[in-house]
C-alpha cells in the first residue's frame, strides 16, 4: 500500500493557462500557499517534453515532500519515478494500471457515476477524481457534471479518498468538502491566478476545518 497521502489541496497544471509564466514558477508558488498533490497534466507535448517537466517538477516537490502524479503517461510516472498516476476512463484500464505500476505507487481514477466508482475500486485505485463536479470551461470532453448530489452518492459506495474536480474555487470548495470530498483538485482557480501563492492561501481557508489529514 502506498503512504497516506494529504489529498487536501491537489493542483492539476495546465501550461495554457500560466499566463506566460514557468510552470515549475506556478507551482512552486502554489505549493507555498498549501497545496498537499501536484498532478502534471500535459495534452499535445511530445514524450521528451513532457518527461523534461515532470522530472523539473519533481526537483522542486520532492524536498517538500509533495507527492506528483502523472495524468495518462504510466510510462512516464515509472520514468521520472512519480509517486503515481491518474487515469480516466477512456485511459488504460485500472486492473492492467495496478499490475504494471506495484503496489506502492498511487493510482488515481476519474469517475462520475457510482458504479464506475465501484470498479475504479474493484481494480485496485487508491483514490477517485469525482469529475466533473461542476461544468468548466477548462475542460469541455467531460461527462455531465455530477453536482453535489452526484459527489454524495459516490461517497456513499465507497471509502477511497474523493478528490472532486471540476469549477472549483474558493467561493465552493467549502461546500463540496461538507459533501464528503477528501480534497478538491483545480486547475484554473491555480493556474490562472494572479498570485498563486495567494490563491491556494485562499483556497486552504475555505476548505479550512473540513480537512482530516491522514
Ligand atoms: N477533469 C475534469 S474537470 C477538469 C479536469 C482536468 C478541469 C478542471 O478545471 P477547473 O479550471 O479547475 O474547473
Ligand atoms: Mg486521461
Amino acid at each position: 500500500m502506498p503512504v497516506p497521502i494529504d489529498y487536501s489541496l491537489y493542483l492539476v497544471t495546465d501550461r495554457s493557462l500560466a499566463l506566460g509564466r514557468e510552470l515549475v514558477e506556478v507551482v512552486s508558488a502554489a505549493v507555498q500557499g498549501g497545496v498537499t498533490v501536484v498532478q502534471i497534466r500535459e495534452k499535445g507535448s511530445s514524450s521528451r517534453e513532457f518527461l523534461a517537466l515532470a522530472q523539473a517538477l519533481k526537483g522542486v516537490l520532492a524536498p517538500r515532500g509533495i507527492p506528483l502524479i502523472v495524468n495518462d503517461r504510466l510510462d512516464l510516472a515509472l520514468a521520472c519515478d512519480a509517486a503515481g498516476v491518474h487515469l480516466g476512463q477512456e485511459d488504460l484500464p485500472c486492473d492492467l494500471a495496478r499490475r504494471l505500476l506495484g503496489p506502492e505507487r498511487l493510482l488515481g481514477v476519474s469517475v462520475s457515476t457510482p458504479e464506475e466508482a465501484r470498479q475504479a475500486e474493484r481494480a485496485g485505485a487508491d483514490y477517485l477524481g469525482v469529475s466533473p463536479i461542476f461544468v468548466t470551461p477548462t475542460k469541455r470532453d467531460t461527462p455531465a457534471a455530477t453536482g453535489l448530489d452526484g459527489l454524495r452518492a459516490i461517497r456513499a459506495v465507497t471509502a477511497l479518498p474523493l478528490v472532486a474536480i471540476g469549477g472549483l474555487s474558493a467561493a465552493n470548495a467549502g461546500e463540496v468538502m461538507a459533501v464528503g470530498a477528501d480534497g478538491i483538485a483545480v486547475v484554473s482557480a491555480l493556474m490562472a491566478a494572479a498570485d498563486p501563492r495567494e490563491a491556494a492561501r485562499a483556497l486552504r481557508r475555505a476548505i479550512a476545518g473540513h480537512v482530516q489529514r491522514p
